[in-house]
């Protein structure tokens, strides 16, 4: 899985991305300070069964801290984003390629309001334009992609095909591609439409293919609560996320160096030496992280399992100790969209497996499951399979 980063010059992209996946990226107060992508993990975080099970497990694709299970999620930060990059402008459509993998996009906005949609510095700027920008941007580059192969699509009666062959390395999917059709009220054969038809086309498909939310970044700073009220107005407050990067982010360092101990989930204490300046910093965000909490994990979740709406299943080979053959206790953590089945997940273990899968066993209940049989969260399932 992956989740891209998104945003107008300047708006605190690379520092989320820090806050997310403690990596040390470029980060400073002009546009364009990141020009090649930064990759990195962050991680999606749910209770690990083992707690319940009473027994301890071994975790090895993912982590298991204090009890929760962390599931390793790919991030990818971009180079600002500005109007016009579709044409060549700014750091040209390049990094919209960088995005094309992404199954979700964070578009980072500065709630503040003190940088405009180019990343300069201005008194007042409406956060909701950079979000519009942003959509726009990327509705233009699909746009592009489908306008340039129009030419080949109107020879092929099966104009879904078609489309699915061009789209195929932006993880579209045919069906994602059918439904724009159809909600759209467009010909699907022998594709020939105006560049309206295209562009409304396109509008729908990315709803579909690379749902977003927005975070409202620089919560910390003067003027943010009124941008944030701003975006939670026009997008709705569920797709809005309100954090600061820049405080998690200072936080994160901070007890990592020895110098903060978390004493509760919007509260900590000074341990190690701090000079006067880092005290008066501490203090500062203190106060902010009182009204509002560290927000990082919880945003990684609200992508993978709302927004995207995956679900965590752990196989095992032995249903009894709920290991694999070697003895490690819930090995793996693997997140299906949901509704998957007992097939789907023998299919993300190994396509041999899953071809000659025979059927499951529900860990728990050590009841077998068919191969149809819809996983929850939390299931532990054995696959049984004629591969030796
Ligand atoms: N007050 C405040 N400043 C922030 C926050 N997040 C980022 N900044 C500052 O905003 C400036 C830009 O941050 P970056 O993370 O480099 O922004 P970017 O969006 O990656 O910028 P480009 O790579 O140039 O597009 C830096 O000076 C950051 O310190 C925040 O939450 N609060
Ligand atoms: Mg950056």
């Amino acid at each position: 899985m992956l989740i891209g980063i998104i945003g107008a010059p300047n708006k605190g992209k690379s520092t989320l991305f820090s806050a997310l996946t403690m990596h040390d990226v470029a980060i400073a107060d002009y546009p364009f300070t990141t020009i090649d992508p930064n990759k990195g993990i962050a991680y999606a975080t749910d209770k690990c069964p083992h707690v319940e099970l009473g027994t301890k497990c071994k975790a090895r694709n993912s982590l298991c801290v204090d009890g929760i299970r962390e599931i390793p999620v790919n991030v990818v930060d971009v180079a600002g984003l500005v109007e016009g990059a579709h044409l060549g402008k700014g750091m040209r459509n390049k990094f919209l390629n960088d995005l094309a993998a992404a199954d979700a996009l964070i578009i980072v906005a500065d709630a503040s309001g003190k940088t405009d949609a180019a990343g300069n510095h201005v008194a007042k700027h409406d956060p909701v334009e950079d979000v519009e920008m942003v959509q726009g941007e990327l509705v233009e580059w699909l746009s592009d992609i489908v306008r340039r192969h129009m030419k080949a699509m109107s020879r092929n009666p099966d104009g879904a095909a078609a489309l699915a062959e061009v789209l195929a390395g932006l993880k579209i999917n045919k069906d994602m591609i059918t439904s724009a059709i159809s909600q759209n009220g467009l010909s699907s054969s022998k594709i020939d439409w105006e560049d309206e038809g295209i562009d409304r086309f396109s509008t729908t498909l990315l709803k579909a293919a690379k749902p977003w939310l927005v975070v409202a970044n620089k919560m910390d700073a003067e003027g943010a609560e009124e941008g944030a009220a701003k975006l939670e107005e026009k997008y709705g407050k569920e797709k809005v996320f309100r954090m600061s990067s820049a405080v998690e982010l200072a936080l994160e360092k901070a007890e990592k160096a020895g110098i903060i101990k978390w004493s509760g989930e919007k509260d900590f204490s000074i341990v190690g030496n701090a000079t006067p300046e880092q005290q008066k910093g501490l203090n500062y965000m203190k106060r902010y992280l009182s009204t509002h909490g560290m927000a990082s994990k919880a945003l990684m979740n609200r992508i993978v399992f709302e927004l995207l709406g995956n679900i965590v299943v752990y196989p095992v080979e032995d249903e009894h100790r709920y290991s694999d053959s070697m003895g490690n206790v819930l090995p793996d953590a693997i997140l299906l969209h949901s509704g998957a089945t007992a097939h789907d997940l023998a299919a993300a273990i190994h396509t041999e497996i899953a071809d000659k899968m025979l059927y499951a066993l529900d860990a728990r209940k050590k009841m077998r499951i068919g191969k149809d049989h819809k996983l929850q969260n939390g299931d532990i399932v054995k696959i049984v399979s004629a591969v030796r």
